[in-house]
């Protein structure tokens, strides 16, 4: 393992006032998206969507990074260019996500576990030749009574850091993502203890896999009340808690932080970013920001709507979400800047 050059490469994932753009979203996923909006469910519009995507004019300047899907990875543009020399084009690091999604855990209803481990090796040798630097791995934690158990939680905190552990020794900066969902009406405090509990069970696993804490990126949920709990907290307390947490339990070595929205709307996740970096930005050991999915690209798909008319709008909004991202990033986000986006809060 190169730790230097992991290193270096995770400094530009974090670098400045960038985030990073997860479009690695699974056949399953993108066509339940598409289906909601009408939208053909072929590979063919896939590719189109992932086009306007990596050709939207300005995303560079936000974006440092963006997470594919294995399919996205042979796909042309069409004029016949690859979308990861686009990327390259654009100085903007093409990721693979490399889990192969969860499935059921045995003897623990309602749990999951992350498919993917085998044969790793051997995918993530290829993905470094294609020239991809960075990987993703999403485990899933369920919150509900008498969940999660620490059978679930040290089963994923282990596969995470066998994952991470793979991904250092073939030069690829790791993505460790351990999801606690948003789904159910436990509070916020229920949601940072079992967060807390979570990483500090995967901090383990890693060190104990000696993973490069410098050479990997850890995309957490923020800490926030279920979505079906009747005390749905300000910004200011969730900013605090968010912060309040990691502070307790990510080592100060680690590349950075960059959140996964989870189905937050997009200008909260973007309110919530930026109240943390204006009250802590200063306090904080890592570099923190962004790595959303839905609160970046679901206004653009809706405005896209699978029709070629719409493919220039559908850029403007994502280009600007990114932009909002990128100024949260600086503590520089205010509502006035959603002015004349009015789909910016589409997609919860
Ligand atoms: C939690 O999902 C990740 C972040 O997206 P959001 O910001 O929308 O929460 C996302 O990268 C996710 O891992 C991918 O979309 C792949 O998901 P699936 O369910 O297709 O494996």
């Amino acid at each position: 393992m190169n730790t230097q050059e992991l290193k270096h490469l995770s400094e530009r994932l974090m670098t400045g006032d960038k985030g990073l753009l997860a479009m690695d979203e699974s056949t399953g996923t993108c066509n339940k998206r598409f289906k909601a909006l009408g939208i053909p469910q072929t590979e063919e519009y896939r590719r189109k969507y992932r086009q306007l995507i990596v050709t939207t004019p300005h995303l560079e300047e936000s974006i440092s990074g963006a997470i594919l899907f294995e399919e996205t990875l042979q796909q042309l543009t069409d004029d016949g260019q690859s979308f990861l020399a686009i990327l390259k084009q654009k100085d903007i690091i093409p990721g693979i996500k490399v889990d192969q999604g969860t499935s059921p855990l045995p003897f623990f209803p309602g749990e999951t576990i992350t498919e993917g481990l085998d044969r790793l090796t051997e995918r993530m040798a290829n993905y470094y030749q294609m020239g991809l630097r960075f990987a993703k791995w999403r485990a899933v934690i369920h919150i509900d009574t008498d969940l999660p158990t620490k059978t679930a939680i040290s089963a994923n905190a282990f596969t995470l850091a066998r994952y991470a552990a793979i991904c250092q020794e073939a030069g690829i900066v790791p993505i460790v993502e351990p999801e606690v969902l948003m789904d159910g009406s436990h509070s916020l405090q229920t949601c940072a203890a079992v967060t807390e509990d979570v990483l500090k069970e995967v901090f383990n696993a890693l060190y104990e896999q000696k993973v490069s804490l410098e050479g990997m990126i850890l995309k957490p949920n923020m800490i926030l009340p279920g979505l079906t709990c009747p005390d749905q907290n300000n910004t200011e307390t969730i900013a605090q808690q968010t912060i309040h947490s990691f502070m307790k339990v990510v080592p100060a070595a680690v590349g950075g932080i960059a959140f996964l929205s989870g189905g937050q709307s997009p200008c909260l996740a973007t309110e919530r970013l930026n109240m943390m970096q204006l009250r802590y930005g200063p306090q904080m050991p890592w570099p923190l920001t962004f790595s959303f999915s839905r609160a970046i690209q679901q206004p653009a798909l809706e405005i896209w709507k699978g029709n070629d008319q719409n493919i220039k709008a559908a850029q403007q909004s994502l280009a600007h979400r990114a932009a909002c991202n990128s100024a949260a990033r600086r503590a520089e986000y205010h509502a006035e800047m959603e002015k004349n986006h009015t789909s910016s809060n589409a997609g919860s």
